[in-house]
């Protein structure tokens, strides 16, 4: 199977090349450097017109949003149980997987880009303040749902829903926190996030990410 992942550094894209690297794949690690405005060229567009990183291409066909790309790539790597087999277990995972995807993470693009909501400077400094609170609500819960997990005698978050294996979770876990140090959020009050993190980094296929990616962990420290 041919597999090419656009990502970026540092970016959400590290979720779906976490579990790439995990899952031993085969793939063609494509970077596209969203800083300098890469995703609104003619021909990332022809890609993905909606100008976001990450995108999976296998055998010419593109998938894009995460939920997606990562339900595929656990489905055609199972070895590895990126998601449980068991229904409700699934069901657990996934509601997490689509809260961090569609609340968390649009709540952290609101204080790093507050420019896609309000071109009006003094709103868009109330729109960041207002979601750094937020955002730092969201690592609290997690926070949770890992101190939950580890109560369990478990390794990986979805251990809280009894799935103990590394899952799309695990990866978010870490983008949101180094993301939380880019706005001035100390992860390292997040206690259990930030324990699980460290294991997380010293995982080789993690590993392997966070150097292909050159990720600082903590932008605070
Ligand atoms: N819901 C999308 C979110 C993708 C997204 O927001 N990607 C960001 C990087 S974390 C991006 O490409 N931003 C570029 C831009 O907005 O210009 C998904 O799950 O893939």
């Amino acid at each position: 199977m041919s597999l090419q992942l656009y990502f970026a550094p540092g970016a959400c894209s590290f979720v779906p090349h976490v579990l790439l690297e995990a899952a031993g794949a085969a793939f063609e690690p494509k970077l596209v450097k969203i800083h300098k405005g890469e995703q609104y060229s003619e021909e990332y567009k022809a890609l993905n017109p909606k100008s976001q990183v990450p995108v999976l291409v296998t055998e010419g066909a593109v998938i894009t949003q995460i939920v997606a790309i990562t339900t595929f790539i656990a489905e055609s790597f199972p070895a590895a149980k990126f998601l449980p087999s068991d229904p409700l277990q699934k069901a657990r995972v996934l509601q997490t997987l689509a809260w961090m995807n569609n609340t968390v993470h649009p709540t952290f693009t609101h204080i790093f880009m507050p420019q896609k909501f309000t071109p009006d400077a003094a709103a868009q400094a109330t729109i960041k303040a207002h979601n750094v609170q937020l955002f730092a609500e969201q690592l609290r819960e997690i926070n949770s749902l890992v101190a939950q997990a580890k109560a369990t005698g478990g390794s990986y978050a979805a251990a809280a829903y009894g799935h103990d294996h590394l899952t799309a979770l695990d990866a978010y876990v870490l983008t949101f926190n180094r993301w939380g140090s880019i706005a001035g959020i100390d992860p390292t009050q997040f206690t259990h996030s930030w324990a699980h993190i460290q294991t997380l980094a010293a995982h080789p296929a993690i590993a392997k990410v966070i150097e292909r990616e050159r990720l600082q962990l903590n932008l605070m420290g």
